[in-house]
């Protein structure tokens, strides 16, 4: 078969009905990138701007079949993985991601929504630090996040740094572990970089005042697949999708009446 030559990329992730998240956010951003973009759906969530109200797992042998349809068609040259809702669901996707040839991957390891709401169940942790981790090209952790997979507490920004290492001795290669706004004066967000060379970070954008914040954990790790699906090199991949997001929350669009999305549009043909 003639290999394509348009970049193509793939989220492993839940739809989330409001658009504002999970899916509908990555393949946004994958647009927004310039992007093709494929889904293997892992869970349905009913939801909206107040919050999640339902959420139901898809069977895995679905799963198996939508990543079988992908790997024999399609040139998926980065991927990524946001909701995994439980262990069951973990191996698949590690079983799937195996077998197939779909170039680095980007582990955004969902653990809780903004609203509080649990996408992962807490028994299915210790899949993802042995199961998932050591497949991931990259790693997107947010300040709590960071916590739970590195089990331990983090106050300070020394902590940051611990965590990050951690997470990267269980196998992660490259991390970007997101700051929290509350350690800050609230003027800016710094996260702590560490790549696969040893390298390390902080990468600082301003703080942006707003509620229309959902999506964004899923929006900066789908930049970095697209970008990597481009063949941009690790390091500016990463500077990219964090530019891109800080766009994005910059310029909120209403939509909703709570926490809505941020605005994809705002981000979409910047050359960064
Ligand atoms: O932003 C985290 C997230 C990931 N995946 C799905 C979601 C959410 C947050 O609402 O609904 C499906």
């Amino acid at each position: 078969m003639v290999v394509n030559s348009y970049p193509q990329a793939l989220t492993i992730a839940g739809s989330d009905s409001d658009g504002s998240a999970g899916m509908q956010a990555d393949l946004h951003t994958f647009f927004a990138r310039k992007v093709y973009g494929a889904s293997v759906i892992t869970a349905c969530v009913a939801g909206n701007s107040y919050g999640i109200h339902a959420s139901v797992p898809m069977p895995t042998d679905f799963i198996d079949q939508e990543f079988a349809d992908l790997a024999a068609d399609y040139h998926i040259r980065a991927a990524k993985t946001g909701m995994l809702a439980d262990s069951e669901l973990i191996n698949d996707v590690v079983k799937n991601y195996q077998k197939a040839d779909f170039g680095p991957l980007v582990v955004d390891p969902v653990i809780m929504t903004k609203h509080g709401n649990q996408l992962l169940e807490e028994s299915a942790f210790n899949t993802l630090r042995t199961a998932l981790l050591p497949l991931a090209t990259v790693l997107t952790p947010n300040f709590y996040e960071s916590e739970k997979i590195a089990e331990m507490d983090i106050t300070s920004a020394a902590d940051m740094v611990k965590a990050a290492h951690k997470m990267q001795q269980m196998g992660a290669k490259n991390i970007i572990a997101k700051g929290s706004h509350a350690e800050t004066d609230q003027t800016e967000v710094r996260d702590f970089v560490l790549l696969e060379s040893g390298e390390e970070f902080w990468l600082s954008e301003p703080y942006h005042q707003t509620d229309r914040v959902n999506g964004t954990g899923d929006s900066l790790s789908a930049c970095i697949t697209a970008e990597l699906a481009k063949g941009t090199p690790m390091k500016r991949a990463i500077e990219i999708a964090k530019q891109f997001v800080n766009t994005a929350i910059g310029s909120p669009i209403e939509v909703g009446h709570k926490f809505g999305p941020v605005n994809h549009w705002a981000a979409q043909d910047r050359d960064y």
